[in-house]
């Protein structure tokens, strides 16, 4: 659908005409929004951007349909942020019924505080701050739950006690959204209290879960690696990576830490090249699969995307290509892409998530795509947690409401759209030099010592 037109406005009206949320189904709330809300209001920003930088996405007599379907269903998800003693939400909600009654009280930290990214925008569209205010209160509360000691946080916490059910502190599973919105966040609202938050996250992750040697690419010892440990005494839990946490090195090119992005890359590709393929956690002390099976996920392409993008190294085309090469060999099926249940022994199972559509495909697209207005136009884009694109302009820095957000009592401060160079625009960003462009990104003495690390070689 991207950079064609007809498809897209064939998709749009597909979309008005059939899709409905008056369903007696329950769905997952972060799923719900970072999946159906989160391209919702997507494909509405792309219709109404008056510069149209994509072609003409415009759609004849379109009446906010998009929009008020969006708000249609974040009503429907509003349920699950009642009756929670900590402002918390519920991880499922029945679109017609609300809470189930027999709900589950815990949640994961992803799938509670990364909501703020598409509940912001959709407040900010429609001046209705309702949105906003809760997941912003849910994010504020898992933040206040930090421990005393680390600052980190842990993986599934009760949302009626606060106690943490789960005390894993890790980038993976359970996790990883939470950090990417914080930033997100931030560059999308200009909210300073989003920054900070996030800059004390970063801080506390680099001291508490960060392994191996202090440089990417000079000096002695292992290469870096980010480990899971317990949030209250920062001591390791165990020894195996997780698929998701690749998306890591790309967050880390937002903040402009790109030197140390090129390691943890590094180490996931060399993963991959060993399997053809992410095992969904990978022991790194017994150099073999914990969970063997790979559901098409994108997140180490989305770094190497974003990677590509910071550095223009041809490095990360040679293994976009290898991505894309491998997903034809072990994923192709008659109908699609399938999950591969065993990276191994490359059997197969009947199911292809969408997140392969909307994040794999369309970071291994845009990869090769130097042309594309994403990169071209002078406009600044940012990708929801799903793969979305949303534009990051002057309509999401205002709020239209006058009633204070969790948060605001004490005025916090907003950033200026200019201020958004202090996170992460090229004049800050810890680029790689022009001349390094065409090396490898890491000496190839530590890529050969990761290459080893894995038993590739
Ligand atoms: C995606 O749905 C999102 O990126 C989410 O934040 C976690 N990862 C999955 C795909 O692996």
């Amino acid at each position: 659908v991207m950079g064609n037109s007809s498809e897209f406005q064939k998709a749009v009206k597909l979309v008005i005409d059939t899709v409905s949320f008056d369903k007696d189904s329950t769905v997952q709330v972060f799923e719900a929004t970072i999946r159906v809300l989160g391209s919702l209001l997507s494909a509405h920003i792309i219709i109404t951007d008056t510069k149209q930088p994509f072609g003409d996405m415009s759609i004849k007599d379109y009446d906010n349909e998009l929009l008020h379907m969006a708000r249609d269903l974040a009503v429907r998800l509003l349920p699950a942020f009642e009756n929670t003693k900590t402002g918390i939400p519920y991880p499922r909600v029945n679109l017609k019924k609300g809470v189930p009654p027999d709900s589950n009280n815990e949640t994961c930290t992803a799938g509670a505080g990364s909501l703020l990214v598409e509940f912001g925008i959709l407040s900010r569209l429609l001046g209705d701050s309702t949105f906003e205010w809760v997941a912003r209160r849910a994010v504020k509360a898992l933040w206040n739950l930090r421990s005393n000691n680390t600052g980190l946080l842990g993986n599934v916490v009760n949302i009626q006690t606060g106690h943490w059910v789960g005390r894993q502190s890790g980038l993976g599973a359970g996790s990883d959204s939470f950090y990417e919105y914080l930033l997100k966040s931030y560059i999308l609202f200009g909210e300073k209290e989003d920054l900070e938050m996030f800059n004390d996250a970063y801080r506390n992750i680099q001291n508490h879960l960060r392994r191996g040697r202090e440089a990417c690419n000079e000096g002695e010892g292992d290469p870096p690696l980010y480990v899971n440990v317990n949030m209250f005494t920062g001591q390791l839990m165990n020894t195996w990576i997780d698929s998701l946490q690749a998306f890591f090195p790309g967050l880390q090119v937002l903040i402009g830490d790109v030197e140390d992005a090129i390691c943890l890359h590094a180490f996931y590709y060399a993963i991959w090249k060993r399997y053809g393929a992410l095992p969904e956690r990978y022991n790194w002390q017994l150099q073999a699969p914990d969970v063997p099976f790979y559901p098409l996920r994108p997140e180490l392409v989305e770094s190497t995307y974003l990677l590509y993008q910071a550095t223009k190294n041809p490095f990360y085309l040679h293994v976009g290509m290898d991505i894309l090469q491998s997903l034809e060999k072990y994923t192709k099926a008659k109908c699609g892409y399938a999950t591969l249940h065993h990276v191994v022994e490359k059997t197969k199972e009947d199911r292809m998530e969408s997140f392969f559509l909307s994040e794999t495909c369309k970071y291994l697209y845009l990869l090769f795509d130097e042309e594309n207005p994403l990169h071209k136009s002078g406009n600044k884009y940012m990708f929801t947690t799903e793969g979305h694109v949303v534009s990051v302009d002057e309509r999401f820095r205002n709020s239209l409401w006058q009633d204070i957000l969790p948060g605001e009592e004490d005025n916090a401060e907003k950033a200026k759209p200019n201020d958004l160079k202090a996170v992460n625009f090229s004049s800050n960003c810890n680029r790689v030099p022009d001349e390094r462009r065409y090396l490898l990104p890491l000496k190839s003495n530590y890529m050969r010592q990761i290459d080893q690390m894995v038993g590739l070689i």
